[in-house]
């Protein structure tokens, strides 16, 4: 790697870690072969479930050079959401971790807007790209993979090995070539099986396959539909999202509490009982989940799992 070169990725990792990532990496815009069989065969399983998004842009989704023009580099982030606090009351029902404060795709596209200006400003002149988190046809967990900051464990989880799972991830896919010397981290599940073990609807039909129509997260986020009644009984108390499958991975048994203030919840979600769940009204709901992704489903998507899990 030439000392320019050098130089630039220490300017572009220094920002990010000042803009509160807790961990970047770089990798060659290619065609991703291996993720796309898989991808086909999970689509031709239908275990999409109802995002019929996932059917669309297909090439894309697979080669990021047929989406951002003259696309060389990804420059892919993480950040850490793991709370400081979880809800208190046990008998509560659970919000998933990553819905507790702002919503993530506001901070992490916030985050890499100032993270490209200053590419801009101070290496690239003539940048050009786009910024993404679970906003496009991009394969996330992929390309972090690719930029070596952790594996895709059988959860299918992008797991890195200081952090854990409990982060989320963006890029900014641009069109100047970057070292990209950063290897691929080795799959470091072992033989452990615990998170396909735990999960009570038996969603992880195999190592690294989820079916989303068995998916506590899907059914309770993107599902529009009336549960149905054969997952009655088997929610373990989730009201939005689900996180058993991290839960139950030994990589995060210790994962550090994020530093990112957005993150944080409402003041009162914590304390929150059961009660206090159940006799939510929309105002409040509002105030609780303002500017959260708990917002995504409306009051009334919130209510239909309430309900679901009485
Ligand atoms: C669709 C989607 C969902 C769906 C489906 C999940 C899924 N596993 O696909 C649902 C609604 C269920 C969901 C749930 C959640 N999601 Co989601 N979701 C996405 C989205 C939009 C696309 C994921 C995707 O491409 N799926 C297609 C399948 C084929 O990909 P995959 O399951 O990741 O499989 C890969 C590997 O496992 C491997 N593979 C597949 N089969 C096989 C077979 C073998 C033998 C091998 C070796 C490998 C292999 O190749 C695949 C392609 O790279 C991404 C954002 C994005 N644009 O990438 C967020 C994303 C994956 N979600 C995220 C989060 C946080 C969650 C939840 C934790 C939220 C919650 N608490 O409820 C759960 C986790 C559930 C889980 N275990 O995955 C984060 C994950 C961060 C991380 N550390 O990995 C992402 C990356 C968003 C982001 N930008 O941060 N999600």
């Amino acid at each position: 790697m030439n000392l320019i070169a050098q130089q630039h990725l220490h300017q572009i990792k220094d920002k990010a870690t000042e803009l509160g990532f807790s961990d970047i990496g770089f990798a060659k815009v290619e065609h991703l072969k291996e993720d796309e069989e898989h991808l086909q065969k999970w689509l031709d399983n239908n275990y999409q479930a109802g995002m019929g998004y996932m059917e669309n842009h297909f090439e894309k989704r697979v080669n990021p050079a047929k989406l951002v023009e003259d696309a060389k580099t990804v420059i892919s982030v993480l950040l850490n959401y793991t709370p400081k606090e979880l809800q208190k009351d046990p008998g509560a029902p659970k919000i998933a971790r990553y819905a507790y404060g702002k919503d993530y795709h506001f901070v992490i596209k916030d985050k890499l807007k100032i993270l490209f200006d200053f590419i801009k400003e101070n290496i690239f002149s003539d940048l050009e790209g786009r910024q993404f988190t679970d906003s496009a046809p991009v394969l996330d967990r992929a390309w972090a993979v690719k930029s070596g900051l952790g594996w895709i464990g059988k959860n299918t989880n992008l797991i890195h090995k200081k952090l854990g799972s409990f982060v989320l991830i963006g890029e900014l896919i641009i069109n100047k070539e970057l070292p990209t010397n950063e290897t691929p981290l080795k799959e470091a599940c072992g033989g452990c099986t615990r998170c396909i073990d735990a999960c009570p609807t038996g969603a992880l039909v195999a190592s690294y396959q989820l079916d989303a129509n068995k998916c506590i997260s899907y059914l309770t986020i993107e599902n529009r539909d009336e549960i149905p009644e054969v997952f009655k009984g088997k929610f373990n108390n989730w009201a939005f999202g689900c996180d058993i499958c991290q839960e139950a991975c030994p990589w995060n048994w210790k994962a550090r509490p994020t530093k990112e203030k957005e993150f944080e919840p409402h003041p009162d979600f914590t304390s929150m009982s059961k009660d206090n769940w159940y006799a939510l009204d929309e105002e409040r709901f509002r105030k609780l989940f303002k500017k959260g992704a708990v917002k995504r489903a409306k009051h009334i998507g919130l209510l239909r799992n309430l309900e679901f899990l009485k």
